[in-house]
């Protein structure tokens, strides 16, 4: 039985603020730790709609303001699903006040506002993570540990992709709820920030630092009405974003976003071509990975389709039998139990805020070199 209690308060109700709670819920069913997150309070601006969230979700009692959530004396761990504009103001005041911060991606919306987080961390010493969640598919997990290995030998190509088709409508509003991540102000990018950003994590944690950058951005629908004010706006947001880059280790990386792919959902791939041996993998169908190993017999060499669901295989010794697949809130139940058990031996959980940093300097570089058409250094340190 778990022993200790993390006493949450989460900020910010919507879609994230859903998966999150569901990985608080779910993680000590399923796996073994010392401590135990409680749901103590959620904080949005709409007392209705936060205490109908806190009523389906089961926490014990709600704030409007996340200023007094964070003087809270019951509370633990500060989590931020809010939009991206509120993240580096609430990260920092948690921070100030000594609690721990979970926080969902992008980490900030400049390297300036991420920076500044880094930096309180690092007085302060609180324990932090930012939710780059795609890591935590056991079958990415396991493309980790391979590539890890050495299996593949030199790299030569990485390539991610991340695209969908929901922003095709010139008739769709930009900005307030639901809608945040089309209005540059709430989002501080378009793709580049709330999809790519997601490829460049993978990219990172599995084949090292891009060093530079060269992207060419767009935005295909140029004005838009604010859902708040019913006025027509420019759009100030990338639509689409394609960039090429440089890794530390020496090989090419080619990168695509964009919310105009008609027919594509949520199509976040990555493929890593080595010496001896390719992986790709595909959130469509997240349970698999394909593996390609030069040093099979000629006659039966191909690409394998791996079925990531045995025992001995990242997570899936705590889900169910060999064979049964688990999906996308699993993610959020597998951060949130490294997290705790992380809370239990000392590590640091990643990606932790330095490291999300390194996300958003190529970030940042992409959108520069979209601006003005030339090679950008990113500045990453890993
Ligand atoms: C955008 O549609 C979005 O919800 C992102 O914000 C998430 O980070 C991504 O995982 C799925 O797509």
């Amino acid at each position: 039985m778990p022993s200790k209690e993390l006493r949450i308060g989460i900020v910010g109700y919507g879609f994230m603020g859903r998966t999150h709670t569901n990985g608080y819920k779910r993680a000590n069913d399923f796996f073994d730790l010392e401590y135990r997150p409680v749901l103590k309070a959620a904080c949005g601006r709409s007392e209705d709609k936060t205490k109908a969230f806190a009523d389906q979700w089961g926490y014990e009692s709600v704030e409007t303001d996340w200023q007094k959530l964070i003087e809270r004396d019951d509370i633990d761990a500060i989590d931020i699903c809010t939009p991206n504009d509120t993240h580096h103001d609430i990260a920092i005041a948690a921070a100030k006040a000594g609690k721990m911060v979970l926080c969902e991606k992008p980490l900030a919306r400049t390297v300036a506002e991420a920076q500044e987080m880094v930096d309180v961390i690092n007085e302060t010493g609180v324990k932090n993570t930012c939710w780059y969640n795609y890591r935590r598919v056991p079958a990415v997990t396991l493309a980790k540990k391979i590539i890890d290995t050495g299996k593949l030998g030199r790299i030569f190509h990485f390539r991610g992709q991340f695209l969908q088709d929901w922003t095709i409508d010139a008739n769709l509003p930009q900005g307030g709820a639901a809608l945040w991540r089309l209005d540059v102000a709430a989002a501080g990018s378009g793709v580049t920030g709330d999809l790519l950003a997601h490829n460049i994590d993978t990219a990172m944690w599995l084949n090292g630092a891009i060093t530079r950058v060269t992207a060419r951005t767009e935005t295909f629908i140029k004005e838009r009405t604010h859902q708040l004010t019913g006025e027509k706006q420019a759009v100030g947001i990338d639509d689409a974003c394609i960039f090429i880059c440089d890794f530390e280790n020496g090989s090419l990386g080619n990168f695509e976003s964009t919310r105009y792919a008609r027919g594509h959902k949520a199509l976040d791939t990555f493929e890593i071509n080595g010496e001896h041996a390719s992986i790709r993998w595909d959130l469509h169908d997240l349970n698999r990975f394909e593996f390609f190993d030069h040093s099979d017999e000629s006659t039966v060499r191909g690409w394998r389709s791996i079925h990531v669901t045995d025992g001995d295989m990242p997570y899936m010794d705590k889900w169910w039998v060999p064979g049964l697949c688990i999906g996308y809130e699993h993610t959020f139940v597998h951060q949130v139990a490294d997290f705790l058990k992380d809370l239990e031996t000392g590590a640091v959980t990643q990606p932790d805020f330095n490291n999300a940093l390194q996300t958003q300097k190529v970030c940042e570089a992409v959108l520069e070199s979209g601006k003005d058409g030339q090679w950008h250094d990113t500045g990453v340190t890993l």
